[in-house]
């Protein structure tokens, strides 16, 4: 941190009212995964399958936060931050995906809420983290657009249910919904298609349209709702046309389908160019995109690294096999430090490339979060290489404040360690240690870092 008198550099650029926070999803820290009637998501599936997930493990006890959140909340007030980002399982609230709602599952939330009220932390409630219930899977998942239609009843119930709540994000990162868990197959439900994954990542964008006329209809004064996209900005690994094409090819993939329909109510024009072999795209229905790029309240943006692509043959000659992650590009990986303990690129200017880029294109943008920035390494407590990157990405957002993006808050991922997905729990991103044989919680040096940095911007 570099300190002008005595705060952090970055500070100066912040607004007074710039909100820290940290973040953390249902399936990656709740464990109790039998608990007080939850059925299991897709996420439980795809965990038995074997090779799928790291070691073989699972979000079976994970972190147990849904028996120690008091714990966990209190080491959230321990670093003076404003706002805590959690996710609610459907699978918890309506285990069979539509009809019956589970009140217990309901319940946790609410005492949940409470806590963070009674502690001074403004609850940032996500409705969609990646844990979709097993029995809407079986009847296609996001593939089918009756999905949409339930995942909207489902926000709807909770909405209703949870008082207390300012700040509602539809979805986390329907990117990784969709591409990542229905054309890569790295991720729930493990799925490698074309069209269907396609057809997937616009009925994630239906839902969230949906999901949001709902709850507008029943707004208490001074909801706001948005959505958290994940973002890289697509670099080419060399200025060749042939990597030039496929750094847009990316970009079209991770980024642009999602920001446009959402924030310009249209869809890339090139996206028929690049999915036209594999898709008709006959899910769209008209009026679909009105719905989908309804007004935001701010958009949530979670950014780790940048992608530095190059042209690659596709792994399948023939299109009609072609799954919606075989685009004609290859990553090419860092050529060393700096780097993570995960190997990926820490990379500060893709944050700042991110922002400002994002206000560029689009001049209505609404106020920005920033949803998620973390450091993924292993078991160490004396996290430097966390401090570096978070003090880094932290200028970065200064630097794009300072330039005229709106960026109202910050949320560190994570709080705590916890399941970090087809990686299992050797991929620790929390603040907070967790030794997971005996659920003891230890703050780690960025813990302490970060509550220094919160207490000189209050
Ligand atoms: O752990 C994930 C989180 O669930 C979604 N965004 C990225 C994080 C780190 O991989």
């Amino acid at each position: 941190m570099t300190a002008t008198d005595g705060r952090p550099a970055f500070m100066g650029a912040l607004p007074q009212e710039f909100v820290w926070g940290v973040a953390t999803s249902a399936y990656q820290i709740e464990g109790a995964v039998g608990a007080d009637g939850r059925a299991p998501s897709i996420w439980d599936a795809f965990c038995r399958v074997p090779g799928a997930v790291a070691a073989g493990e699972s979000g079976e006890h994970a972190c147990d936060h849904y028996h120690r959140w008091p714990e966990d909340l209190d080491l959230i007030a321990g670093l003076g931050a404003g706002a805590y980002r959690f996710s609610v399982a459907w699978p918890r609230v309506v285990p069979g995906g539509d009809g019956r709602v589970n009140r217990r599952g309901l319940d946790f939330y609410r005492r949940l809420v409470d806590g963070l009220r009674e502690r001074g932390i403004t609850p940032f409630a996500t409705l969609y983290h990646w844990d979709l219930p097993q029995a809407l899977e079986d009847r296609g998942g996001w593939r089918v657009r009756d999905t949409a239609e339930r995942f909207a009843d489902y926000a709807a119930t909770v909405h209703e249910a949870l008082d207390g709540v300012p700040y509602w994000i539809t979805l986390n990162e329907p990117y990784c919904s969709s591409i990542t868990g229905y054309a890569e197959g790295r991720h729930a439900p493990g799925a490698r298609e074309g069209h269907g994954a396609l057809a997937a990542a616009h009925h994630l964008l239906v839902g969230h349209g949906l999901a949001t006329a709902r709850l507008r209809e029943r707004a208490r004064k001074g909801e706001r709702i948005g959505v958290t996209l994940n973002m890289s900005p697509a670099v080419p690994a060399s200025p060749s046309p042939e990597d030039t094409a496929a750094a847009r090819r990316m970009d079209l993939m991770v980024n642009r389908q999602f920001t446009e329909p959402l924030l310009a109510a249209a869809y890339p024009g090139d996206m028929a160019e690049v999915y036209g072999e594999i898709s008709d795209f006959s899910f769209r229905r008209p009026g679909d995109l009105g719905l989908i790029s309804a007004p935001l309240d701010f958009l949530g943006v979670n950014y780790y690294y940048p992608i530095h692509a190059a042209a690659a043959p596709y792994d399948q000659p023939d299109p009609a096999l072609r799954t919606a992650y075989d685009i004609g590009v290859r990553t090419v990986p860092p050529a060393g430090p700096p780097v993570s303990g995960l190997g990926w690129r820490v990379e500060p200017r893709g944050l700042y490339d991110t922002l400002t880029g994002l206000a560029a294109r689009h001049p209505g943008l609404p106020p920005v979060f920033i949803t998620e920035n973390g450091y993924g390494g292993g078991d160490e407590l004396d996290d430097t290489g966390r401090i570096s990157y978070l003090d880094q990405h932290l200028a970065a957002t200064a630097d794009a404040v300072a330039d005229g993006v709106d960026v109202r808050g910050y949320f560190c991922w994570s709080l705590i360690d916890n399941f970090e997905w087809a990686r299992g729990y050797a991929a620790r991103f929390g603040l907070v240690h967790v030794d997971y044989a005996t659920q003891v919680r230890t703050p780690k040096a960025a813990y302490h870092w970060y509550r220094d940095v919160i207490g000189a911007g209050s």
